[in-house]
C-alpha cells in the first residue's frame, strides 16, 4: 500500500463510521438525489465560487444538479424528525479554486438535519461525532496511518467558539486561513451573512443562527450549518433580498407555504475531513477521480 492508496482507503473508513454513527444516534438515512427542481443557491456568499448551476431538461421539466441537499432536507423533515444523507454535491468552482487546496468540484457531504433544534443541539452531536472518531480510526485505519506516517488526531471538545465579527477583527478579511493556521484544535466560526435558508437573528438583525467548523494547522472550513429559515413570509422575504430568482425556488415555496419544521442541521465534508486527518497538501489526494477546478477529469 503507498500513500495515496492509504489516503483513499482512510477516507472510506470515515465514511463507514459517519454512517453508523448517525444511525447510533437515531437519525434515518435517506438515498441522495443528483437532480432538483430547487437547489440550494449557493449565494450570496463571499465563500462561494460557483459558476453555474448546470440545468437539464427531461420529462417537461427543468432539473438542476444538486449542488447541497439542504432544501430537500427541510421538505423530509415532513415525514423525518432526524435524518441524514451522504450527499454527492456538483459545484463548479472558478478555476483559481484549485489552488486553495481544499476545493473539489465534485465532493460528498455527510448532510444531517433535526426538527426543532437549536446550534447548541447541532454543536453537541458534532463534538461527539468528532471525539469518536480517533478511536474508530485506530482500531478501523492503524496500518493506513502508519504508512502516511501521521498520527491519528485527537480532537478534544468542547471547541473554541468565535463569531466571524471577532475573527476579522484580530485576523481581518483572510481570517479563516490566518485563524486556522494559529489554532491546534478546531474551532466554531458563528454568525455568517449568507444563503436565505440560514436563518437570521431576529432579535439582532444582522447577526445569523448560522456556524463553520474550521480545522486548525491551516486546513480550513471543514463543516457548514445552521438554524433554519422555515416560515414562508421570512423565506420569500430573504429570496428577495439575495435577488434570486423565484421561478427556481417556486417548487420550494410551494411546500414553505405549507410550513415547514423549524430545524437545525450542517453538513460535513467528507474529504475534506479526510485531507485534514491524513494531512494532505491537496485535497484531490483524498480522490481516485479527482474532481479538482480547472483541470480536467480523467475518466
Ligand atoms: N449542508 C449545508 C447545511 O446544512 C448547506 C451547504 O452545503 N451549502 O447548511
Amino acid at each position: 500500500m503507498d500513500k495515496k492508496e492509504a489516503r483513499i482507503r482512510i477516507l472510506g473508513k470515515i465514511f463507514m463510521y459517519t454512517v453508523e454513527f448517525f444511525h447510533r444516534k437515531g437519525f434515518v438515512q435517506l438515498m441522495p438525489v443528483m437532480l432538483g427542481k430547487s437547489v440550494d443557491p449557493l449565494g450570496p456568499d463571499p465563500g462561494s465560487s460557483v459558476v453555474k448551476i448546470p440545468e437539464i431538461e427531461y420529462n417537461g421539466q427543468v432539473l438542476r444538479l444538486v449542488t447541497s441537499m439542504i432544501l430537500h432536507k427541510q421538505y423530509a423533515l415532513r415525514t423525518f424528525d432526524r435524518l441524514f444523507i451522504m450527499s454527492p454535491n456538483i459545484r463548479l468552482e472558478r478555476k483559481e479554486r484549485m489552488k486553495s487546496g481544499r476545493h473539489l468540484f465534485e465532493f460528498t457531504q455527510a448532510d444531517f438535519e433535526i426538527a426543532n433544534a437549536k446550534m447548541e443541539d447541532v454543536f453537541s452531536i458534532v463534538e461527539e461525532y468528532y471525539s469518536g472518531l480517533t478511536g474508530f480510526l485506530e482500531k478501523e485505519a492503524g496500518e493506513e496511518f502508519k504508512v502516511i506516517g501521521t498520527e491519528i488526531f485527537r480532537f478534544s471538545p468542547p471547541f473554541k467558539r468565535y463569531t466571524t465579527k471577532e475573527l476579522k477583527e484580530r485576523y481581518g478579511e483572510e481570517w479563516e486561513r490566518k485563524a486556522s493556521l494559529e489554532h491546534e484544535q478546531p474551532f466554531w466560526a458563528l454568525s455568517h451573512k449568507r444563503e436565505f435558508y440560514d436563518k437570521e437573528d431576529e432579535k439582532q438583525p444582522g447577526e445569523y443562527l448560522n456556524y463553520d467548523i474550521i480545522y486548525p494547522l491551516g486546513y480550513g472550513e471543514g463543516l457548514s450549518g445552521a438554524e433554519r429559515e422555515h416560515e414562508y413570509e421570512r423565506i420569500v422575504m430573504r429570496i428577495k433580498r439575495d435577488g434570486l430568482d423565484f421561478k427556481s425556488y417556486e417548487a420550494y415555496l410551494k411546500y414553505a407555504r405549507e410550513g415547514f419544521t423549524p430545524s437545525a442541521g450542517a453538513g460535513i465534508g467528507m474529504e475534506r475531513l479526510a485531507r485534514f486527518l491524513t494531512k494532505a497538501s491537496h485535497i484531490k489526494d483524498v480522490q481516485l477521480f479527482k474532481r479538482v477546478p480547472g483541470i480536467k477529469v480523467e475518466i
